[in-house]
């Protein structure tokens, strides 16, 4: 299966679009009765009677929709159950799940119903008909949890629960990726085709992934209203480039609306919101403009806050005419209204242009049942061959079944099973003894043979029924010390042996009749078990007594010494003024607790006279030295002595001083004398990750990806220690392969600040003199002077390409064309889903694909033209711990479940 999963991921890696997807969609007709193929999509679509017993088909009166699929619809029984179709899925592939509703019937006077949508247990959106004659869409973008989903109706509060059409669309590898895909699914709010020639939605096969375009002539309340004067609609026939990274179809992007007064306004509501959102543009320039023509806008939204200010200008930003540019939202809050304007600036001839837009609420995925809750439910179920079983989803959420009820804990606990009879033959499963909240078991009335299982774990157990069985055996000591029991009933049945006497205790209730070989204890035998069983409690009571209290010091050890080495590092945190690293400067002192001053005697002592070079830094040559203690530094002798440098330097000192972490590599002590200026660090004893990647010798390369991931993890760390650990927060500016050391065990840290300032505290940007290192630097610090912590992620994004790739960020010397980079080109393969031509060739056969997908994905967004569109370092630290656990689980076979 892996490997057929890997094979199939390079086909689809090779030939995204070209793939025909047809046969893996999944067209579902509710209420339907036959298998036909829609002849106006050429889709195959198959009725819902083999995926559900429930229900039943009914017709739709006065469809104004001809397809054969809205000619039925299935409806459900008005009660507290939940109905449930389960889709076969790939664990983690992304998907688009879509159900549609026509209810058709307007003129019953019946009310229109309303009920509640759930993928899984996840709450996807309340279904409420207005119009009878309209076909409600609802859509849901998720990557598979597992092999299957459920999609459940439940929960009416007027009418009846319906359905009339489920779909399932897989989609292409990283389309609508999010960083928040572990925790959230998409649902859909608004796709909308600006300039459509005609009202009906766009889908299959104009989209290959047939995503529901919906044109901006739909007539609907509260749908694209408020639409400023000047805006025309305008189509080309000339094909559009759309191969970006959502691949919307080039039949979309083919109409846009223009603000011919420079003005382009729209408002819609977006149900289910207020919500954090992911919002996508599509921007593509389909009409031509004159040589001195420009068309530049900004986006108005309140909402959008920080995005405000960005200029797009189509043609720049999509690098050309009839090629689309997709800027996006990955997580900005919206209203439930929606209103937006695009204005044109003032230096520009053209209005602005917009050909679509895709707007997705974040549905927080909700916990199911308990694992060890469903070991049992799955115990039990497939213990009945006679169909007694026919629930559906999950035990427990959104309702829970009708035999099992569960607490409100997340996620849920099991605490009632009431299977009373029932006709369930076999051995009552071992699994039982799973369910820790279980408070009542009802297993009379069976046919439940053989021996007790072990149930001393359930120690909530008050109410427990097995009468009227055929089980056999002893009772089992430990129901005599359940401590919560209170009712027990195991009349009936063949159970031999003696009966625990706590059982006859007058507390609980106990019933035994009719159990031919039970029979009562024997006095003296009792006592002696008394005596015997009070004596080990006694001892053991001691044991554990004295277990706890070593465990106790340890703790308290640990906590102390944890207690030391926060201190150590907090001295950062709590100094919150900017004054004082340049305090020091001032003062010309260095007497910061951390570094120290070491004489420049001592150095050369230590260095042999500066004569093993090790390398060179942004700011001059660094020496392999040898205290006098032993300890091996890193000796940097700064190049120049301009004053810029004597500033850097001191600055330098003052940061590094202060800055305690493990992914940073930590700075001994100084030197300045006889206008030399030195830093002393902590020698890393495997060099910087430029010469482990770009190596000559084959040996020296071998980095294997599990590696790779670790040194970008640790790096990544590192920086945002920088970013976010320190107060004020710290913009590395020279973020490279060079400045990535390894130490003896493989373990990186971040070095050289030699570029660093810090951030003023109350702004978020601080200008300065364009500085970083060519094919690392942000090309919009670049353009605009303005430094932010996204700078040092675009460069971040580059050592990720760097690790993927084993290339250069730039390379005269490789044959690969003479304005060669490394962004332009993995961006232009990845966006093409061609992952693997990026991959270091030494790594081939040795990865998981999907681990370096993850990996590029967050790469490719550390790179994005604007700083707002780039992740933040803590969302990239997820990233590369996802494809940590991506690439380790192939290695490691899952745990199994007891
Ligand atoms: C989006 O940002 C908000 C706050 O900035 C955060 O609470 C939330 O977890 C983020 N992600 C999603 C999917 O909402
Ligand atoms: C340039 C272009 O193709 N324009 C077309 C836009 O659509 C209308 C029909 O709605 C055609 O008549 C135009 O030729």
């Amino acid at each position: 299966m892996g490997f057929f999963y890997q094979v199939f991921l390079i086909f689809l890696a090779v030939a995204p679009s070209a793939l025909c997807q047809v046969t893996e969609f999944v067209s579902i007709d509710c209420g339907g009765s036959s298998n036909y193929t829609d002849p106006t999509t050429g889709l195959a679509w198959i009725p819902d009677t083999g995926l559900m017993s429930y229900g039943q088909s009914s017709k739709v009166q006065n469809p104004n929709v001809s397809s054969v699929q809205y000619s039925t619809r299935r409806d459900f029984p008005i009660d507290g159950q939940k109905y449930c179709y389960t889709l076969r899925t790939e664990e983690r592939r992304r998907y688009i799940v879509r159900t549609t509703f026509l209810y058709g019937n307007p003129d019953t006077g019946a009310t229109f119903p309303q009920f509640e949508l759930y993928l899984d247990t996840t709450k996807w959106t309340t279904v409420t008909i207005f119009d009878a004659a309209r076909v409600y869409v609802k859509e849901m973008i998720i990557r598979a949890p597992s092999e299957s989903v459920d999609v459940c109706l439940c929960c009416a509060t007027t009418g009846a629960p319906f359905i009339s059409t489920l779909e399932l669309r897989p989609l292409n590898l990283s389309m609508y990726a999010t960083n928040f895909e572990d925790k959230f699914f998409l649902e859909v709010a608004a796709r909308v085709n600006f300039g459509a020639l005609t009202p009906e939605a766009l889908r299959y096969p104009d989209d290959p992934y047939d995503r529901i375009w919906d044109s901006d002539l739909e007539k609907r309340q509260n749908f694209l209203v408020g639409v400023a004067s000047g805006t025309e609609r305008i189509n080309t026939s000339q094909n559009v480039d759309v191969s970006t990274r959502e691949y919307p179809p080039v039949k979309v992007m083919q109409t846009a609306v223009v603000g011919t007064k420079g003005l382009l306004t729209y408002r819609l509501n977006l149900e289910d919101f207020p919500s954090n959102a992911r919002a996508y543009a599509y921007f593509a320039e389909i009409e031509d403009l004159g040589p001195n023509e420009t068309r530049k806008f900004t986006l108005t939204e309140p909402d959008f806050g920080d995005y405000n200010n960005a200029v797009v200008n189509i043609v720049e930003n999509a690098n050309g005419s009839y090629r689309l540019y997709e800027p996006s939202y990955m997580n900005v809050s919206l209203a439930f209204i929606l209103s937006f304007a695009f204005q044109k600036t003032s230096d520009s001839t053209r209005g602005p242009l917009l050909n679509a837009i895709e707007i997705s609420r974040y549905a927080q995925i909700a916990s199911r049942t308990d694992v060890l809750d469903l070991t049992v439910v799955d115990a039990l179920h497939s213990m009945s061959s006679e169909n007694v079983f026919t629930d559906q989803g999950d035990p427990c959420l959104p309702v829970a079944w009708e035999w099992v009820t569960c607490n409100s804990m997340m996620p849920p606990r099991i605490t009632k099973i009431c299977l009373s009879g029932r006709g369930i033959k076999g051995m009552i499963p071992s699994e039982l003894n799973n369910l820790v909240q279980l408070t009542e078991l009802w297993l009379d009335g069976n046919s439940f043979s053989g021996k007790l299982p072990d149930m001393s774990g359930l120690t909530s157990l008050q109410i427990v029924h097995l009468e009227n069985n055929q089980l056999t055996g002893p009772l089992p000591p430990y129901l005599g010390t359940l401590p919560n029991l209170i009712e027990l009933n195991i009349e009936n049945n063949s159970f031999t042996g003696e009966i625990p006497p706590q059982l006859l205790s007058a507390k609980i209730k106990f019933k035994y009749g009719n159990n031919i070989g039970l029979h009562g204890h024997s006095r003296k035998k009792m006592q002696f078990r008394w005596i015997l069983g009070a004596s080990i409690g006694v001892f053991a009571v001691l044991i554990l007594l004295l277990l706890g209290s070593l465990l106790l010091l340890h703790n308290l050890r640990r906590r102390k010494s944890r207690q030391k080495s926060n201190d150590k590092g907090g001295s950062l945190r709590t100094s919150t003024k900017t004054s004082a690293a340049y305090s020091i400067v001032r003062d010309g002192h260095l007497r910061e607790e951390g570094s120290h001053y070491i004489a420049l005697s001592d150095l050369e002592s230590a260095t042999d006279r500066f004569s093993k070079k090790i390398g060179k830094g942004s700011f001059g040559s660094v020496y392999y030295g040898r205290m006098k203690d032993g300890k091996e530094v890193a000796v940097k002798i700064m190049a120049e002595i301009s004053n810029d440098g004597d500033q850097q330097f001191v600055t330098e000192v003052a940061l590094l001083s202060r800055i305690h972490h493990r992914n940073l590599v930590p700075l001994v002590g100084y030197c300045e004398e006889e206008h030399q200026r030195i830093l002393v660090y902590e020698y890393m004893h495997n060099g910087t990750l430029r010469d482990h990647i770009h190596a000559d010798s084959v040996k020296q390369k071998e980095l294997d990806w599990l590696t790779r991931l670790s040194i970008a993890e640790d790096a990544a760390k590192g920086l945002d220690y920088l970013h976010t650990g320190c107060n004020p927060g710290i913009i590395h500016r020279d973020v490279k392969a060079s400045n990535i050391l390894l130490d003896m065990h493989m373990r990186a840290k971040v070095s050289d600040f030699g570029l660093s300032r810090q951030a003023e505290e109350d702004l978020t940007h601080v200008s300065s003199v364009a500085r970083g290192t060519v094919g690392y630097l942000d090309p919009e610090y670049y353009g605009n002077q303005q430094l932010t912590e996204k700078s040092d992620v675009y460069s971040f994004g580059v050592v990720l390409l760097e690790l993927i790739s084993g290339r250069k960020p730039v390379s005269p010397e490789e044959d690969y064309g003479s304005d060669w980079n490394i962004v332009h080109w993995a961006r232009s393969l990845i966006r093409k889903g061609d992952v693997m031509s990026i991959v270091d060739p030494i790594l081939i056969g040795s990865f998981k694909i999907e681990s370096v997908w993850r990996v590029a994905e967050v790469a490719l967004q550390c790179v994005e033209q604007y700083g707002v569109s780039r992740p933040r370092m803590q969302e990239i630290i997820l990233a590369i711990q996802d494809a940590t656990k991506i690439e380790k689980r192939r290695r490691e076979p899952p745990e199994k479940l007891s």
